[in-house]
């Protein structure tokens, strides 16, 4: 049996799986409402044919608790949030979670860490619990690598990485994991596992991050950024990432800082991108005031932000590039631009609207922060607008960064 603790974006998506590919499986969350919710037959966030995969799981007898269960497998999957000004990641949901794992787990059973956590977290903050403990349980961390917007097709498909305390352990897991990942499995050591995974997001950050430098560099001398890396891609060894308004999620703009607060001093292009990136939703805003100037607007609240998502067609706002341009806007005091993401539902920031008509109609000035599919749709409501397109999503006239 897999007790699966943590039923977020990450969690529910894995027991589900789990559940369809022939395991027994238990999913665990503290949260009550989540709990029933589930047992409800409700989701808790959207995903393309997580509806569907979620009928399956019922019919496999997947069942939704807030108790721990004996098991012979748990997957900790519960968030891990990082101190904005530490920079350094929580672990005590993971801690508690193995907490009162260990009341009820067996000797022989195995505790599997999913969250992304800094490398070493295991070592210095798991294992002592466990030890205290006195249980003989093996401990393993197994990193999902899942991208939202395509999270069950990449569960299936992607490889991934089991680092586990023995090959026994890492052998009996891979075997698990198999049963609905078609990708490669590699089994390795624990700190390496942690630490490759931070370096994929890291990878990732840089190299946004070049195409953001770039953006940067290409407007102060009035070349068109998009036009340099089309021609750059044709190199068979260039592959340059797209420019945009900010890195949001809660991954990719988070995890290269834990290698900047271990390796003081070594971390230099990683912390050198980190700044880069968190410096653009200040830059969308001088061009908005830029082209504000050039189109002769003065009324900033007929200035509209489209999209507060940290991407396009997810519902997670985590760290997004929206809500880092409105905290600077308060920063320097000034009154937050209006919003609307076609995702988002509730009312998360001060002066949000939930229809594109009721946007369009208060706005003459559209920022497009997110390319959801939405906008593309409906790109010919903009063509009476002045737009700065950040993503370059859009065909047709518009400005970018
Ligand atoms: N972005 C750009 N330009 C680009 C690509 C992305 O500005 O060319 C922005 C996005 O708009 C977004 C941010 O970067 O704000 C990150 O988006 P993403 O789509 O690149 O990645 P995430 O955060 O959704 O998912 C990442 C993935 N990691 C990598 O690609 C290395 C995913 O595989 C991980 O599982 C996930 O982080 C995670 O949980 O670690």
């Amino acid at each position: 049996m897999i007790n699966v603790i943590g039923l977020g974006y990450i969690g529910l998506p894995t027991a589900l799986m789990l559940a369809v590919s022939g395991n027994t499986v238990v999913g665990t969350d503290k949260n009550e409402n989540v709990v029933n919710s589930l047992k409800n037959n409700r989701l808790t966030f959207q995903e393309k044919g997580l509806n569907e995969l979620f009928s399956r799981a019922v019919e496999n007898g997947i069942q939704f608790t807030e108790e721990y269960m004996e098991a012979d497998v748990y997957i900790i999957s519960v968030p891990t949030p990082y101190d904005k000004v530490s920079k350094k990641v929580d672990t005590g949901y993971i801690e508690a979670a193995v907490h009162s794992v260990l009341k009820v787990c067996r000797e022989d059973s195995v505790i599997v860490v999913e969250s992304t956590i800094s490398p070493g977290v295991i070592d210095k903050n798991i294992r002592p619990i466990v030890n205290e403990a006195g249980k003989a349980v093996k401990l393993a961390h197994a990193p999902e690598r899942i991208i939202p917007g395509a999270m069950l097709y990449e569960l299936e498909h992607n490889s991934r990485t089991i680092g586990a305390d023995d090959r026994e352990t890492g052998e009996k897991l891979k075997e698990i994991y198999g049963s609905f990942c078609k990708g490669e499995i590699v089994l390795t050591d624990i700190r390496s596992a942690e630490m490759s995974k931070v370096v994929e997001n890291t990878f990732r950050d840089i190299n946004i991050a070049f195409a953001n430098e770039l953006a940067k560099i290409c407007r102060s001398d009035d070349l068109d950024v998009y036009e340099i890396i089309r021609i750059a891609n044709k190199h068979p060894r260039v592959n340059i990432l797209s420019p945009g308004p900010g890195v949001g999620g809660h991954c990719i703009s988070v995890d290269p800082w834990f290698l900047v607060g271990d390796y003081p001093g070594l971390a230099n292009i990683i912390l050198a991108a980190r700044k880069i990136n968190d410096s653009m939703p200040e830059f969308v805003l001088e061009r908005i005031r830029e082209i504000m100037e050039l189109r002769g607007i003065n009324d900033i609240s007929r200035v509209g932000l489209y999209g507060i998502t940290y991407k396009e067609n997810v519902d997670d706002v985590r760290e997004s590039p929206t809500l880092q341009l409105l905290e600077c806007m308060k920063k320097h005091l000034a009154s937050p631009l209006l919003c609307y993401d076609p995702m988002v539902k509730e009312s998360i920031v001060e002066r949000q609207v939930f229809s594109l008509d009721e946007f369009l109609e208060k706005t003459d000035f559209v920022v497009i922060m997110v390319g959801h599919n939405e906008i593309i749709e409906y790109s010919d409501k903009l063509k009476d607008k002045i737009v700065l397109d950040t993503r370059r999503c859009l065909p047709g006239d518009a400005y970018h960064l």
